[in-house]
């Protein structure tokens, strides 16, 4: 018998130790000593996340989570079962506090770099048990910032809890049928009854996952006016103490693309008490808080997604022999890994570049310009590395060839997974108009020229790295000219190219901030940044396209 050829699959290892831009990146931005003292959870991180999560992922594949509406005797129980690798996933967030370290905040403003480093290892392995926990940390911030101490001091310590047993997350429950991005039209209705509760009825049609405990919604107080100023923003407190849902029926499963681990559900809302978290209106800028925050997540994962495709592409490419050579070595299969290596580096530094301010931010230590940056950039971020996810995992697929597409090798659920980063949390076009209305509202644009700026400065006597710098300066300030060409146009003129010019503003600040990281590596004898930065640029980061409103009304008919 002839044993036929098996190709060895790709592999991981401990993804921190193997991950080419974290480290130097986290070198030039903490202190040794604070180094010294993150590196060992960053490294238990990696080891948990390549060496036992991901093979758990693999075992996992079929498994998804299954939702029994009623027991054997026709009680309704609303039990979802979540796959193994959600229970573990469960465990691993709490132990190693991928929500509780920003909170515990034992490192000032860098906590939250701290928190975000354990994101990016943790999300690729978590089969997106990484949305729920984007979620909790969204709720902890927003009952912080509306400076409710009753529910703070209540749910605060389970959702920062270190003890699996105490730990819970927290659901976003806003979308409804007509207002997944225009929240405002929501339908759900808020009454007190006879003793002041209130109570909630309405609709909630795509609800993060539905096991949590408690969640964050919006409902319109009777009486009260349409839109987003007319909504509150509510705590629910989903289970009572033997985990049954409280006045709610699950309808069901939401049947997705890809996040097929996630059980994101169909939900209604049954006179289901619920707590005020801040007024009787203004629900939309009330939630605004966890808006940001998951918004930031949906970014570190997108990066930390990026990196896990490159990673098993770069290893398959050791591994696969063909025409002669192993892919490695063949000329065009190493520029197609450059690229995927070039734009994953970008969405890192872009993605860091908005941790670090939102640490600034939380710790109270931000200036009023980079407050403006931070809100400017955090859409930004979101839609940029959304975009780049998905083109990142594809090529991976395409690396990898056949195998890439068969469902057994766990590669098409990069594909499938990565979709969905540019259309949660806000779509690329909302987005891209939410930057408009921040710059707007409250400026930023000429302030983040300045960052940029900044960036590059350092790259004078390195030709390449200085015309890299230059890019990404260019790039901006035609951002900034075609703002000003497009307002004084019109709104059309200005929705029609929101797009191109939030894509400009994301690449070309990831640029600056590599261009930045190249100049502290080349010092360290680490050329990869520089070959990174010099190599985005000349992707191109500047996305500005003409628009013509009326031939685009005649192509769609
Ligand atoms: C495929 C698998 C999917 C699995 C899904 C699982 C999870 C599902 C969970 C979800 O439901 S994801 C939901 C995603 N939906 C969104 O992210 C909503 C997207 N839409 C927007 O972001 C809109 O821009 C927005 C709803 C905010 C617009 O609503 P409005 O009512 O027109 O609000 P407006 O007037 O823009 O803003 C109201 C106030 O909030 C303003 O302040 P003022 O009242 O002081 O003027 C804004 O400045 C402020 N604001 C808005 N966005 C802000 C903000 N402030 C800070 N940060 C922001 N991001």
């Amino acid at each position: 018998m002839v044993t036929p050829f098996n190709q060895p699959p790709p592999e991981l290892g401990n993804t921190y130790h193997h991950d080419p831009v974290l480290r130097p990146w986290l070198e030039r931005v903490f202190a040794r000593e604070l180094l010294e003292s993150v590196e060992p959870s960053l490294a238990r991180m990696g080891e948990l996340a390549g060496e036992e999560l991901y093979p758990l992922s693999l075992e996992d594949l079929p498994n998804e989570p299954v939702l029994t509406r009623w027991d054997a005797w026709g009680e309704r129980i609303d039990h979802i079962e979540l796959t193994r690798l959600w229970q573990r996933a469960e465990q691993i967030a709490a132990e190693e506090g991928v929500v509780a370290t920003a909170y515990e905040a034992k490192h000032g403003a860098l906590s939250r770099v701290h928190q975000f480093a354990l994101v990016y290892l943790f999300g690729p392995s978590s089969d997106v048990y990484a949305c729920p926990l984007a979620m909790t940390d969204g709720c902890a911030r927003s009952l912080l910032d509306a400076k409710n101490d009753a529910l703070a001091d209540q749910i605060l310590p389970h959702l920062l809890s270190r003890d699996p047993g105490e730990f819970w997350t927290s659901g976003q429950w806003m979308t409804e049928s007509p207002g997944g991005s225009d929240v405002g039209l929501s339908e759900t209705v808020a009454r007190q009854d006879e003793n002041g509760q209130w109570r909630l009825t309405g609709r909630k049609w795509f609800t993060s996952a539905a096991t949590s405990q408690v969640a964050l919604t919006l409902a319109r107080p009777e009486g009260n006016p349409e839109g987003g100023r007319g909504l509150a923003l509510f705590l629910v407190k989903a289970r009572d103490e033997q985990g049954r849902l409280i006045n709610i029926r699950l309808e069901r499963l939401k049947d997705k693309l890809g996040t097929r681990k996630l059980p994101t559900a169909e939900l209604w809302l049954d006179d289901t008490p619920a707590e005020l978290v801040l007024g009787t209106t203004d629900g939309v800028k009330n939630i605004t808080p966890m808006l940001n925050i998951t918004r930031t997540w949906n970014t570190v994962i997108a990066a930390g997604g990026m990196r896990r495709a490159v990673t098993l592409a770069r290893d398959y490419a050791k591994k696969r022999f063909a025409f002669g050579q192993n892919l490695e070595d063949k000329p065009l299969h190493i520029e197609t890994l450059a690229n995927m290596e070039a734009e994953t580096a970008a969405a890192f530094h872009l993605s860091f570049e908005v941790v670090q301010l939102l640490g600034k931010k939380e710790a109270g230590e931000i200036s009023p310009e980079e407050m403006k940056v931070w809100r400017l950039l955090t859409p930004i971020a979101k839609l940029t590395t959304g975009k780049q996810a998905v083109a990142v995992a594809s090529e991976a697929l395409e690396a990898i060839g056949g195998a890439g597409y068969v469902e057994d090798t766990g590669l098409p659920m990069l594909l499938r997974d990565a979709q969905t980063l540019p259309i949660w949390e806000g779509t690329t076009n909302v987005l891209s108009l939410d930057s408009l209305r921040a710059i707007g509202h409250t400026g930023g644009a000429r302030e983040l020229l300045t960052r940029i700026e900044a960036c590059v400065g350092g790259a004078s006597g390195d030709d390449a790295l200085e015309d890299a710098g230059r890019a990404a300066v260019d790039a901006m300030m035609r951002a900034l000219t075609w703002l000003a060409e497009a307002q004084a146009a019109g709104q059309d003129t200005l929705e029609a190219g929101a797009r191109g010019f939030a894509l400009t503003l994301g690449r070309s600040t990831a640029l600056a901030c590599m261009v930045r990281q190249a100049v502290y590596s080349s010092a360290h004898d680490d050329a990869r940044p520089r070959a990174a930065a010099i190599r985005f640029a000349r992707i191109g980061v500047n996305c500005l396209k003409p628009t013509d409103l009326e031939e685009a009304r005649l192509l769609i008919g």
